[in-house]
């Protein structure tokens, strides 16, 4: 079968184990030239080779079917045909001692079979729609039309071509080359120049491979490069402005193909590139003029010429003062604890301990503390037993990291030495050091007394939340 025979003929149902009975025609070595369907020994039947070939081959190649192809691939030998309904078979037989894993490839798909020694198999495929005696080609498409051509890009579409069997797809092709092969009856082409002209064909295909004429020529012509940059943006305002920020709105600006966002610059440096009128600009110092100016894009990267300059002040930081009152001296409770801030064994050298501690009663001095202010809203925090310590970060303007210990010092305006009271929404306060902007913390968030006290980024927590009680 493997050699292009139309036919298979065997001439011995069943022979016995030493291939006869015969009456001649089998050569010197009767039982190397004939052999049965079946061997016969005694009580035992074994089936042959021929039995296999047999049961495969007119089970699933059909009278009238065409051998395809057919090669050795090592031990594995094999033969292809097609049947006149479409179906494929391929039959193989593994002719070595070993165990055989092959793979076949077709119509892009792949498939793995594993055969033993001595075994055959048969794969089998669907019809694919497709026959061998398709000889016609599909309709011309007509009605070729293109839509949405860009600078880049264009789509095409035209009307569904008839065949005898069927359309299985269609071939664009551009000035003659072909660039794609869908199924359907539309295409986008891109990845094209800026204001060419391309010519496009669509031919039809059947499965059989038939390919129809071209259809007629459509010339497309991509569009010109977009090189007019949009109008300057007009009415730039600012709102809102508070003591870090301020809300930035503006006029929109038009553009012979479109508007698509705007670059917002503060002082000359790009911070925004919004697709609407409005930004808000965060993060700024207080009481700081910032110069603002925008400009306007369009999809092809033009950027318009910058509006106006528009100044920003923003707002000053909070007056000294507001609750807490210089003059007074203060309780400071810990809201998890809630112990008294204390000057630990009543110190008045350099280094003492700031620690928390169960609140005297009588109120002792080495528990009181007054706020008094230096600047921008920060405060010295003074004891009242020893009125030269303050709370200071040890290690100086530099100490700015978690866990860094908070410790009593003489005040000599260092930053490390200045906190900001912020109330809390509860009526508690942080304490935020200047020099580090972290927040003073009841180490390991403990409630014992002689605890210490330290500075760790700001976590919302009660360790860093502290009532003040005026005596
Ligand atoms: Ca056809
Ligand atoms: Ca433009």
């Amino acid at each position: 079968m493997r050699n292009w025979s139309k036919t298979m003929i065997n001439w011995n149902l069943a022979l016995d184990s030493s291939g006869g009975p015969v009456n001649g025609g089998c050569g010197e070595d009767p039982k190397g030239m004939c052999s049965g369907v079946l061997t016969i020994d005694g009580t035992s039947v074994s089936k042959n080779a021929e039995y296999y070939a047999l049961g495969h081959l007119s089970k699933f190649v059909s009278p009238g079917a065409v051998r395809v192809a057919s090669n050795n691939a090592g031990d594995l030998h094999n033969v292809a045909f097609k049947n006149p309904d479409g179906t494929v078979a391929l039959y193989v037989t593994n002719v070595g001692g070993g165990t055989q894993t092959f793979g076949v490839s077709w119509n892009g798909k792949r498939v793995g079979y594993t055969v033993a020694p001595g075994a055959v198999a048969t794969l089998t495929w669907p019809s694919t729609g497709g026959s061998t005696s398709d000889t016609q080609a599909p309709s011309a498409p007509a009605g070729l039309t293109a839509s949405g051509t860009s600078t880049s890009a264009t789509n095409l579409s035209w009307n569904a071509s008839n065949d005898d069997v069927g359309v299985t797809g269609y071939v664009v092709r551009r000035d003659g080359t072909q660039v794609a092969t869908p199924s359907g009856t539309s295409f986008r082409d891109s990845g094209l120049s800026a204001d060419t002209e391309y010519s496009y064909t669509v031919a039809a295909r059947d499965a059989a491979g038939n390919e129809s004429a071209r259809s007629s020529v459509l010339t497309v012509r991509t569009d010109a490069p977009d090189t007019q940059a949009p109008s300057a943006p007009a009415g730039l305002t600012a709102s809102g402005t508070s003591t870090s920020g301020t809300n930035l709105s503006w006029s929109a600006s038009s553009d012979d193909v479109g508007v698509t966002g705007y670059v917002v610059r503060r002082d000359g440096t790009q911070v925004a590139t919004p697709s609407g009128t409005s930004f808000r600009d965060s993060g700024l110092s207080a009481d700081t003029e910032y110069s603002y100016t925008v400009a306007a894009r369009d999809a092809a990267g033009n950027e318009s010429a910058a509006s106006s300059p528009l100044v920003v002040r923003t707002s000053q930081a909070p007056e000294p003062g507001g609750p807490i009152d210089q003059t007074a001296w203060y309780q400071v409770i810990n809201a998890n604890s809630g112990k008294c801030l204390d000057d630990a064994d009543w110190s008045t050298s350099n280094g003492a301990r700031l620690q928390q501690w169960g609140c005297n009663t009588p109120v002792a001095d080495n528990q009181q503390w007054q706020f008094r202010a230096t600047s921008d809203g920060y405060y010295q925090v003074v004891n009242r037993h020893a009125e030269s310590l303050v709370w200071d970060v040890a290690g100086g303007s530099g100490a700015t990291g978690n866990g860094t210990d908070v410790h009593l010092w003489e005040y000599a305006g260092g930053v490390n030495q200045q906190w900001m009271p912020t109330e809390q929404a509860d009526g508690t306060y942080t304490f935020v050091a200047r020099h580090s902007g972290k927040c003073l913390d009841v180490r390991d968030v403990s409630t014992s007394n002689g605890a210490g006290l330290q500075q760790w980024a700001c976590t919302g927590g009660p360790a860093q939340a502290f009532s003040i009680v005026e005596q």
